[in-house]
């Protein structure tokens, strides 16, 4: 019996160079996976730092996508997503051009080494949570005021294979052409 598909959620941030080109290139390279289809994407989010050394903002969003891959294949995907981003622009020592963390896999539970699912500080993070409520509301709910240090932007990240994105211009579009 084949494994099935089901719906798991990705981080993706950036505080470094051209950072919605590399949030895009994220979405972009998510799309072109195999196995892989992204199902909805978060708006853009610019959060304050959190922990860590001195560094500029970032920007923040969160993807779904649906994928029978299991969950260490998605960590190693969103590595070679990663190391592709920082070899497009490789930078001094600090922030990074493109962090992607695995959120959420369906229901499953991995607890080893290489990988914990729920991202273990998943439900204390604003620069997480706001963005995935966009895709996930039923699993986040939004507090008053929002998340201290969590703005919303009006950038977009374009995804051809979501119903309603306007920059794929399709049917469901909510958009005015
Ligand atoms: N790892 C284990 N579980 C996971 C998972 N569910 N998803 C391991 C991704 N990785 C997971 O991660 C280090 C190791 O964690 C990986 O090799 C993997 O095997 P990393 O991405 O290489 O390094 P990192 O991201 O610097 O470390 P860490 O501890 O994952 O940091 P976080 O939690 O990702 O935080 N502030 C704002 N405003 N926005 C941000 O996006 N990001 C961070 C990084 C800190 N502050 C931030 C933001
Ligand atoms: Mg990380």
């Amino acid at each position: 019996m084949p494994a099935s598909v089901r719906r798991a959620h990705l981080a993706l941030g950036s505080n470094l160079g051209d950072r919605l080109g590399f949030l895009q290139g994220a979405v972009d390279a998510l799309e072109a996976s195999p196995g892989v289809t992204v199902a909805a994407v978060s708006r853009v989010y610019e959060t304050a730092p959190v922990g860590g050394p001195e560094q500029g903002p970032y920007l923040n969003a969160v993807v779904a996508i649906d994928s029978d891959l299991p969950p260490l294949d998605l960590l190693r995907l969103a590595h070679r997503i990663e190391d592709e981003a920082e070899r497009v622009r490789t930078e001094r020592w600090g922030a990074r051009t493109l962090d992607i963390d695995v959120l959420l896999v369906g229901a499953e539970q991995v607890d080893t080494p290489a990988l914990t699912v729920p991202h273990p500080r998943l439900w204390e993070r604003g620069f997480v949570l706001a963005p995935l409520a966009d895709v996930a509301p039923d699993l986040v709910p939004v507090p008053d005021g929002g998340w201290p240090g969590v703005e919303v932007t009006d950038a977009v990240l374009r995804a051809p294979s979501v119903p309603g994105d306007p920059s794929a211009g399709g049917a469901g579009s909510e958009e005015p052409a």
